[in-house]
């Protein structure tokens, strides 16, 4: 590993968690662990509606995000019919995402993008493959 570049990760940028019904979720959290939502969108090309929710004050402290289907063939919807709501992923912030996943893919990791691809916001992002990391779903955020 001595001659292997950095990968980088900075902190943990958001926890992911998969629910049937976005509106729902949103207000559970509010109501039940008193957590504001701070942005909301659609991603067409990954399939979700999506929604940022702030735990605390600290506008840097990480986030939860709230991520239902858009569509039956996404990520999430096959993920909600394997596995039912629950944690589908832990996203960490990179500076530079191409030079993170290229120190992953040095130490044998398959990257689930050549290319990253957009995120949240306007970032870029990309994924580890769940079955590279222990069973979790990685993935690298490099903020707008
Ligand atoms: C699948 N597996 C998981 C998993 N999803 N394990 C842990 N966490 C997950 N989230 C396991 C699954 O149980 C299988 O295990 C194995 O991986 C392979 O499953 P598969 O059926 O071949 O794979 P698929 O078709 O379910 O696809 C899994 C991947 C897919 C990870 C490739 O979900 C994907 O492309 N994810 C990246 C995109 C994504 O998640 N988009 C939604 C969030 P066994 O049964 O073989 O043991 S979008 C987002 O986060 C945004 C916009 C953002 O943050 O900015």
């Amino acid at each position: 590993m001595a001659n292997l570049p950095l990968v980088g990760l900075l902190r943990i940028d958001h926890v992911g968690v998969a629910v049937p019904d976005l509106s729902e979720a949103v207000t559970f959290y509010a109501e039940t662990f008193g957590m504001r939502c701070v942005h909301e969108e659609v991603n067409e090309e990954q399939g979700v509606r999506e929604a940022m929710l702030a735990v605390g004050d600290d506008p840097g402290a990480p986030r939860l995000q709230l991520l239902a289907p858009a569509r039956p063939d996404s990520a999430i919807a096959k993920f909600l019919g394997r596995s039912g709501p629950g944690l589908q992923q832990l996203a960490y912030t990179v500076r530079d995402v191409r030079a993170s996943s290229d120190a992953l893919r040095a130490r044998g990791l398959r990257l689930l993008y050549d290319e990253p691809r957009r995120g949240t916001g306007g970032s870029l992002i990309n994924f580890v493959h769940p079955k590279d990391a222990g069973g979790v779903l990685v993935e690298l955020v490099q903020p707008a």
